[in-house]
């Protein structure tokens, strides 16, 4: 029987495909690791409490023993409180003719207040991943929202970016997926990201000596990944979801766990300048971390032309959202 004291965990959007996708995994004990008990608040707006009933249901069938408590919501007081980790999925995302500020004044309408509960009520040691779209600004919003919260503590996903590229990467080259490291994808989770081909490596070499296909890498290799959410919705039917939370296990992973020596993982965090991107953006960034829970940008990547033009792009897409937010109120 596992004898830690438990964690408490939010996920927001807990009765949404992610969620269906990631509460199992949490549970038993994917995310925290195989003797850390953990204890799940699951945040839903009404027209999702039913499903959410279900969903609990189905985590009391599995019997999981690391599973020492789950309670379904609609009120941000419970959901956060004593909250270690919350991974706020639940969002609306972007549809067919809605303007960008039509999308972020909808989305302010919700990462604001959840902003605002974590400070109120959060345990004093919380980290926030934020997986819905858009993933960076809502990141900010919530983040604004929260002074007494470190900025630190917030991560937005660009994970599951870098696992598309490892993988595309993979398959072009001809070797297994963990050949492939050293990937980062700056800037916005959105069309305008930049999967950096130029610093990854495959078997420890430049991965543009090993694949020398630059118009590849450059054309079909960048659309494949900036695209490739779009790919699954016309092929499945909705979009991305067992990938995404397989993500952000990972994202969280890459915060707690120790990064391989000279490998980095892909995170959205706060830019406190580096690469001169301008402070207080959430920005994917190639981070480090020691095991305890303390990350780094790690610094020094060389960007050639085509990648610093790139980099520019989507800082710029990122202003712009930051300056609409502001427009609207949602951040100082
Ligand atoms: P679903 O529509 O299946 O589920 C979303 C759930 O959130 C619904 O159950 C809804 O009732 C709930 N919800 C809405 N507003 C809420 C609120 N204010 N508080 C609590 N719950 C609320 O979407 P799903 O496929 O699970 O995707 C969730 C989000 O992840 C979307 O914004 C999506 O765009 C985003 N994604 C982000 C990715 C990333 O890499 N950062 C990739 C996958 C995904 O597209």
């Amino acid at each position: 029987m596992a004898t830690k004291t438990p964690i408490h965990i939010t996920v927001t959007g807990a009765a949404g495909q992610i969620g269906y996708a990631l509460l199992f995994r949490i549970a038993s004990g994917q995310l925290l690791g195989p003797d850390q008990p953990v204890v799940l608040r699951l945040l839903e707006i009404e027209p999702g409490m039913k499903a959410l009933e279900g969903v609990i249901m189905e985590l009391d069938d599995c019997a999981f023993p690391l599973l020492a408590g789950v309670e379904g919501t609609t009120d941000l007081k419970t959901a956060f409180d004593g909250s270690s980790w919350a991974m706020l999925v639940g969002s609306i995302p972007r549809k067919a003719g809605m303007e960008r500020g039509d999308l972020l004044q909808i989305n302010g309408g919700i990462f604001k207040p959840q902003g605002e509960a974590i400070n109120a009520h959060a345990s004093s040691d919380i980290r926030v991943l934020v997986v819905g779209n858009p993933c960076n600004t809502n990141c900010l919003i919530a983040r604004s929202n929260a002074p007494d919260v470190p900025a630190e503590r917030w991560f937005a996903m660009t994970r599951l970016d870098q696992n598309r590229a490892q993988t595309q990467l993979a398959k072009k080259a001809g070797v297994s997926v963990d050949a492939v490291t050293n990937i980062a994808v700056w800037g916005n989770h959105s069309a305008t990201q930049f999967p950096d081909f130029g610093n990854t490596l495959i078997g420890g070499k430049p991965a543009t000596d090993v694949i020398t296909d630059r118009a590849w890498l450059e054309g079909d290799f960048l659309t494949t990944i900036q695209q490739r959410g779009a790919k699954i919705i016309e092929a499945r039917g909705a979009s991305s979801a067992a990938s995404a939370a397989n993500a952000a296990i990972d994202s969280v992973n890459s915060v707690w766990r120790e990064t391989p020596a000279g490998d980095f993982a892909s995170l959205a965090v706060v830019s406190n300048g580096e690469y001169g991107v301008p402070e207080g953006l959430q920005f994917g960034f190639p981070v480090s971390s020691d095991g305890a829970g303390n990350w780094r940008v790690v610094e020094g990547l060389a960007h050639d032309a085509f990648s610093a033009e790139r980099i520019r792009l989507t800082t710029e897409e990122l202003l712009g959202e930051r300056e609409d937010v502001r427009a609207l109120g949602l951040v100082p």
